[in-house]
């Protein structure tokens, strides 16, 4: 059946990197598109979050596009670790080189999205009245987008400023001369503490539970360093598919540290260390899969987290002891743990003296009210399922996305959701995502994307569905390879432990990208056999002209 007018081939919701990369994409296959976009720019994470502080944990060679050579070869980076303003400016930066906002409705958020089965097509309804229809939906939400703000008690009575990491105001915030207070110490929490320690006059650190976090020894880079002057750094940044992260490390000692003599584990961890960043979690092979490997590597940070806190009573709070290293993401710092040498910050444990509430000008823990006048949450997201249950999705039948997701995330291939026709995630939970780094799998899952949109044009198909019986097997090998690290050993937004009454499903896929590109190209090589198309199972399709 034709579609009205005002119709796109594709809807895109977001336009941080993976709707950027989308948009392009289906435009080049020579089908109409619209991104709706909350916000008022391109940017998506790296333009909600200007806290201080905020900088990426890939180093900014990897973390930028390949799919056009201009926009990677063409642009600098100024630092190893790029900070938000800069990685900001590089998604202005390829949004004015395709001329991608045309096509963007910004301050726009989708309140509503349903299927109608009589024309194979999506209707949109959005916040500012502009709604759409399209063929194809395609969520590009990004996966810590709906910022986790606790319900304590007394909050709304609080006379002083508040703040959430990934909400932060456009224009600067002044804490100069001010008693604040942070909550939370994940990655966010971590590279805001130095920052505020540094402007406030009193910096209350709220922790409940400790992070692993590795130094990341930023540095600036030079005019050699960079993708469009250096081959060898060019040359790594289309490698990084390939590898397990998709990051491209060196110097990392592919044996069990149990293997290894003391002495050489020793050595190894202390390059790792030096040289800083994520990568340390690669120095050795099993650190992510044999506990006893794992318990000496978070044994040599709690040895260094001891070195750097001068007081030995704060340097015990902040060692992390109920949780293998790495099952929370691990955080990559400038300075954190010397900021508690400082006489001006003050390390409140929440185990020992939890949060009983907000008075109108300060905070009550244990048995005492700390003063203050600003309150910085730092308390993470609804991760990875946040922002899509949330956004009114109905498919097939009425049924709606979150009540298909109550007991946890479902997804054939973390691509797309049984009972929600020619709907696609990119990045969504059951893939790499963000155990990877985030733009390679974005720009994997926007290829395979494309290349499936290519052959249902080809084959006249107006209408996918994922089978519950392929998402039922990728599920349950998502969870197979989950159990399989120590990364289910910890109560984190990978399980979806920090939203209360989320369900515990670990969300990613833990397998990697070499095992995950593999399987994600045999099933386009079967012919799709984890899809129906206009009501015929995908393998028994045939292609192109066989079927016009
Ligand atoms: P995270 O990693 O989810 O960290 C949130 C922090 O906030 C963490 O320390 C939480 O403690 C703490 N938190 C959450 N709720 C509360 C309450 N109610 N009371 C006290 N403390 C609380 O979010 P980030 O923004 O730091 O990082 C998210 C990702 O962004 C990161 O992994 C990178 O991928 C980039 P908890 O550990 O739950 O006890």
């Amino acid at each position: 059946m034709a579609l009205t007018e005002d119709t796109y081939d594709v809807v895109i919701v977001g336009a941080g990197f993976a709707g950027m990369c989308a948009l392009q994409r289906v435009r080049s296959q020579g089908m109409t598109c619209r991104v709706f976009e909350a916000g008022d720019d391109v940017g998506g994470t790296w333009y909600w979050n200007r806290y201080p502080g905020a900088r990426c944990d890939v180093e900014g060679r990897f973390y930028c596009y390949s799919f056009d050579d201009r926009i990677s070869h063409d642009w600098t980076w100024s630092e190893r670790y790029p900070a938000q303003p800069e990685i900001y400016d590089y998604a202005r930066y390829v949004a004015d080189e395709f001329d991608l906002r045309k096509d963007i409705t910004f301050g726009t958020r989708v309140v509503g999205a349903r299927f109608d089965e009589d024309t194979d097509s999506w209707t949109l309804r959005t916040d500012g009245g502009a709604d759409a229809r399209a063929r194809f939906l395609l969520l590009a939400v990004g996966c810590l987008s709906t910022s986790n703000v606790p319900e304590l008690p007394g909050i709304a009575g609080f006379a002083g400023r508040t703040f959430h990491s990934g909400q932060w105001p456009r224009e600067p915030v002044d804490f100069a001369g001010r008693s604040v207070a942070v909550i939370g110490t994940g990655s966010s929490g971590v590279q805001l503490v130095p920052q505020l320690a540094e402007q406030a006059e009193r910096l209350y650190v709220l922790q409940r539970t400790p992070s692993f976090s590795v130094p990341a020894r930023n540095r600036k880079l030079g005019d050699t360093e960079q993708i469009g002057t250096n081959p060898t750094v060019r040359a790594e940044r289309y490698q990084a598919p390939q590898t397990r992260t998709g990051i491209v490390y060196h110097g990392l000692d592919p044996r069990n540290v149990v293997d290894v003599s003391a002495g050489d584990r020793e050595e190894q961890l202390r390059w790792a260390w030096t040289e800083g960043g994520a990568g340390f979690m690669q120095a050795f092979g099993d650190i992510g899969r044999n506990e006893e490997s794992n318990g000496y590597v978070a044994d040599f940070v709690r040895d260094r987290i001891r070195e750097y806190v001068i007081d030995p009573a704060v340097a015990e709070r902040l060692c992390p002891t109920d949780y293998p290293i790495g099952a929370k993401r691990i955080c990559v710092d400038t300075g954190y743990y010397e900021t508690y040498n400082r006489d001006n910050v003050e390390l409140v444990d929440l185990r020992a003296e939890p949060i009983r509430g907000f008075t109108p000008d300060g905070i009550t823990v244990g048995e005492r009210t700390l003063d203050v006048d600003d309150v910085v949450f730092a308390t993470g997201y609804d991760a990875m399922t946040g922002s899509l249950t949330r956004m009114g999705i109905e498919g097939r039948d009425g049924l709606r996305l979150a009540d298909a997701w109550a007991a946890g995330p479902a997804t054939h291939l973390g691509l797309g959701v049984a009972g929600f026709p020619n709907m696609l995630v990119i990045a969504g939970p059951g893939s790499p995502s963000v155990l990877v780094n985030m733009i390679v799998a974005i720009e994997q899952h926007v290829a395979w994307i494309g290349d499936l949109l290519e052959y249902m044009r080809a084959s006249g198909a107006t209408r996918f569905e994922v089978t519950a019986q392929a998402q039922d097997s990728w599920v349950r090998h998502v969870n197979e390879v989950a159990a399989g690290s120590l990364l289910t050993r910890a109560a984190s937004w990978y399980v979806g432990a920090n939203i209360p009454g989320k369900p515990r499903i670990f969300m990613p896929y833990a397998g990697g990208l070499p095992a995950y590109t593999q399987r994600i190209a045999d099933e386009v090589a079967a012919g799709y056999p984890g899809l129906v198309f206009d009501g015929v199972p995908g393998a028994v399709v045939a292609t192109g002209a066989e079927r016009t």
